[in-house]
């Protein structure tokens, strides 16, 4: 079966096109205290808490963990406390972006130019919010942005958090291609698992966060993008080291 030629770059955004989840993590505790909750996640521990995918999901992760009685509350009063701590984050997180606190990865921008040179489709698949990827890529590339990608998959498209595939599967559909002319690019075991039960060969880029995890089934394991280049990526989709 002739093999499909490398169409689209899909790529996560924390962790992965940049190295966010200090200052997602400095966010948090800056909404805790503004919520009057008494919650300090130190690095440590929002490592840990870093397996659950999503903010909402890892406050209400962590809520049960250091308040059993909370399941006692009625759910829609905790989805709307929830709700509001995470709004009370976001913003955070958005001002320390606006404010310079984030930039690319090495080698990001470069493969990103390199491949729309080359013809080839962007996309993003990640589990934050839309705020939050339009504050990181504004900043980096500029107000217009969003030119540079044919599709977005992020929380408010993907409700179903990685390690599912679901925004995985959106992208490839947006970009009418199958897994088998794309790439995906991760920094996570939720992440690669995503993409990769989406079918997708996965270049994963550990960091901080995540160099402890698993990352077998990758197609490659680099510790960043900066010796990556897309002659190197198409000789990698040719022959996948899974
Ligand atoms: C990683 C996540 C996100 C961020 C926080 O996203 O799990 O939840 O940690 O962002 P990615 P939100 O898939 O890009 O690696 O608070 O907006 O969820
Ligand atoms: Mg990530």
């Amino acid at each position: 079966m002739a093999h499909a030629a490398l169409q689209a770059l899909i790529f996560d955004v924390d962790g992965t096109l940049a190295d966010t989840e200090s200052v997602h993590l400095a966010a948090f505790n800056h909404a805790f205290k503004e919520a009057g909750l008494d919650w300090q996640w130190d690095l440590a521990l929002y490592t840990q808490l870093l397996d659950i995918s999503g903010g909402k999901e890892r406050i209400l992760h962590y809520w049960k963990q250091v308040n059993p009685d909370m399941l006692a509350i009625n759910a829609n009063a905790l989805q709307d406390r929830i709700g509001r701590i995470h709004e009370l984050k976001t913003a955070a997180y958005e001002n320390a972006v606006n404010s310079g606190a984030v930039s690319l990865r090495p080698g990001v921008l470069k493969l990103m130019d390199e491949a729309l040179q080359a013809g080839l489709q962007l996309a993003i698949a990640t589990t934050t919010s839309p705020v939050n990827i339009a504050a990181l890529l504004r900043h980096a590339i500029g107000s217009d942005w969003r030119m540079n990608f044919s599709a977005i998959g992020d929380a408010s498209t993907a409700p179903i958090k990685k390690p599912h595939p679901q925004v995985y599967l959106q992208m490839l559909q947006a970009l009418q291609l199958p897994a088998a002319a794309c790439l995906a690019f991760e920094d996570s075991s939720n992440g690669l698992r995503s993409a990769t039960a989406a079918g997708l060969a996965t270049v994963v880029t550990p960091n901080s966060f995540t160099a402890h995890h698993d990352f077998a089934g990758a197609l490659k394991v680099v510790p960043d993008l900066s010796q990556v280049n897309l002659q190197q990526l198409r000789l990698w989709h040719l022959a996948p080291a899974r």
